[in-house]
């Protein structure tokens, strides 16, 4: 999980110097990144994670109304809000100003304490924003993606690659019997740590949801099946090798099985190659448990 920092930083784009020293003076409380075009600002957007633009519309070079455009139109930082501040008040820039994706519309001369009131709701606002996305795409047990969210990206990772692409299917061995023996909650501990496991072994690229009550699904990019029928089987072993302490005394295993399958010519969908290796995760099982197929 990513450490959220606490103080916030606003890129303040403004043409005229004067403007900038007051706005920074005003936002002494927040991290002001300070440039002067909306060039730089672009630049900095590249380099930095902001979490607010105040942005002026009339500069040399591109306006404020580009710039927008520019940060909306590209995916890590169309979410950032962006509160213009601009001596132009006629209807037309801010209708345009709200239709580019602004989030507010602050004229100049400003009053201080309104401009703080504004960049402070919208920054409380675009945290809840960005709480509810997190909490919409993740298993609320193990926070790795839930299944809506698997099967978003691995949609795209299939997509983008036509070759090279595998998907393993990972289900719990006989893990009714750890309910039935140690109680639902120990059972949601077990089900915890084998997911942390899991995921600190998987390739960062790599798409890992849980599409299941005690089922996972992965979708990874390799060069060579044996890449990945390594990867696997260390997965499984270190599982194997997992002792959960739960409470003082008490120690549970459980081991995996795990079903492979590549993406080949003959793979018609994700759904597919998803079932492929749902069919191998099926002859695991079948041949003992505590194995990987291909
Ligand atoms: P197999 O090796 O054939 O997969 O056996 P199994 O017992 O793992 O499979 P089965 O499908 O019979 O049982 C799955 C169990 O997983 C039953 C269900 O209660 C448990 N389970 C599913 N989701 C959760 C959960 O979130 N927490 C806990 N504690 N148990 C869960
Ligand atoms: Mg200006
Ligand atoms: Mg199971
Ligand atoms: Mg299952």
């Amino acid at each position: 999980m990513t450490v959220k920092k606490t103080k916030k930083t606003i890129l303040v784009v403004d043409d005229t110097e004067t403007n900038l020293d007051m706005i920074l003076a005003i936002l002494k409380e927040y991290d002001v990144i300070p440039v002067t075009s909306g060039e730089d600002a672009l630049l900095v957007l590249k380099e930095e994670k902001i979490d607010m633009i105040l942005l002026d519309i009339l500069m040399p070079g591109m306006d404020g109304f580009e710039v927008c455009n520019g940060l909306k139109a590209d995916g890590e930082t169309k979410n950032i809000p962006v509160i213009f501040i601009t001596a132009k008040n006629d209807e037309d820039s801010i209708e345009k100003a709200y239709e580019l994706g602004g989030v507010d519309y602050v004229t100049k001369p400003f009053r201080p304490r309104e401009l703080m009131a504004r960049v402070k709701t919208h920054l409380c606002m675009q945290e809840i924003i960005d709480n509810l996305g997190y909490l919409a795409t993740r298993d609320s047990l193990t926070g790795v993606y839930n299944r809506r969210k698997f099967f978003e990206l691995a949609q795209s990772m299939y997509e983008l690659n036509k070759e090279g692409v595998f998907s393993i299917m990972i289900d719990l061995d006989h893990f009714k019997n750890i309910n039935d023996l140690y109680g639902h909650q120990s059972g949601d501990v077990v089900l915890r740590s084998i997911t942390k496991a899991i995921s600190d072994l998987l390739p960062e690229e790599s798409v890992f949801g849980r599409v299941g009550g005690e089922e996972f699904a992965v979708l990874v990019v390799a060069s060579k099946p044996d890449e990945v029928k390594n990867l696997v089987e260390i997965i499984r072993i270190t599982v194997s090798q997992l002792i959960v302490l739960i409470g003082d005394s008490t120690t549970i295993s459980c081991t995996i099985s795990c079903g492979m399958a590549q993406r080949t010519e003959a793979t018609l969908s994700l759904d597919d190659l998803l079932k492929e290796a749902d069919i191998a995760l099926y002859q695991a099982k079948g041949g003992g448990r505590n194995r990987s197929i291909f």
